[in-house]
């Protein structure tokens, strides 16, 4: 089939697509299908020898998700190339029609790499007694709610997100999927005080490409040449993951990637284009007031 064909296929079908459906864990939004399954998530037993990235969503995890994968294959992106993402690193908390996260994960030869989006206090707790290697990514709050409010546009298992205004909104209502993002950041953030958790920013990985991973690197306990960290350095940028096919979700029959791509801008500062000046000081406020309890600070200005 022509290209255009298949294109105008896709957006046929998303069109049809209903929203999903959602529900409550102890308090935090989740798709109900998840909530439905939430012992089998909540009873999934880690291994020693996971490494689990988790993150607020639209942090940038894809990125950190790559970087990782090409550290474990030497760089080598043909290795890379195998399968897309979400398969080789299964979602925890994903349920599709044909398959979860966890059963992706159980099949999984280790040492398995998995991502989530949960919360702190909602992780599995054999995560916890099995000491595993966590990678956390944050992103300042304002690119993050921009970039998931674009998300919640293309991607039909979110709720509809309205208009922008009526987003921000929601957002300071903290009614959204995997709760508030405060909570979230700040939560992680207290755990690596007790756990082996390497928490890194979206805005430092963005600044000094290498430098993160090489962070990254030593944290999982690889030795890689100069040559090897400036080919992931490349291989890792925005123009050529947009380009991969194995990390831009192009095939997700639940986005619509002409609403907004999934790899949609990746810059700091595009909130500038987003918050109106009355928004900005309100949040302004409302950051204030919620990290007041936190040695956590964000890089928010580019
Ligand atoms: S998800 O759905 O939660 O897993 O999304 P996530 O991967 O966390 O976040 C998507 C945003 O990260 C940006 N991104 C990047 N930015 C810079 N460089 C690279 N290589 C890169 N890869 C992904 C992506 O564009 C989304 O941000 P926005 O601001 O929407 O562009």
């Amino acid at each position: 089939m022509a290209k255009d064909k298949v294109e105008e296929t896709s957006e046929l079908q998303w069109g049809l697509l209903c929203r999903g459906e959602f529900s409550q864990v102890n308090g935090i939004i989740l798709q109900k299908k998840v909530c439905d399954c939430w012992d089998k998530i909540w009873n999934f037993q880690a291994k020693p020898d996971d490494l689990l990235i988790a993150s607020y969503p639209k942090a940038g995890t894809t990125w950190t998700q790559e970087i990782v994968d090409l550290i474990q294959n030497d760089g080598d992106t043909e290795k890379s190339r195998r399968a897309p993402i979400h398969l080789r690193q299964p979602f925890l908390e994903q349920i599709k029609m044909t398959y979860s996260g966890i059963d992706q994960a159980n099949m999984m030869p280790s040492p398995r790499t998995l991502k989530t989006h949960l919360p702190v206090q909602l992780l599995p707790p054999s995560f916890w007694e099995e000491n595993c290697k966590i990678i956390y990514v944050a992103r300042n709050p304002k690119d993050n709610l921009v970039s998931y409010y674009h998300f919640q546009r293309m991607n039909k298992s979110l709720p509809d997100p309205g208009s922008w205004d009526e987003y921000f909104e929601t957002v300071l209502a903290g009614n959204v999927v995997w709760g508030s993002w405060f909570d979230h950041v700040k939560g992680w953030w207290k755990k690596k005080d007790s756990h082996p958790i390497l928490y890194i920013f979206y805005e430092d990985i963005m600044k000094d490409p290498k430098c993160e991973i090489r962070k990254i690197m030593e944290f999982l306990g690889k030795n890689l040449k100069e040559e090897v960290l400036d080919k992931i350095v490349y291989n890792t940028s925005f123009d050529i993951m947009k380009k991969n096919p194995m990390t831009n979700y192009l095939n997700e029959i639940t986005m619509n990637h002409n609403l907004s791509p999934f790899l949609r801008k990746g810059i700091m500062g595009d909130w500038k284009n987003q918050f109106t000046e009355a928004q900005n000081k309100q949040f302004n406020e409302y950051y204030e007031k919620n990290m007041a309890d936190t040695s956590l600070s964000f890089c928010i200005e580019p």
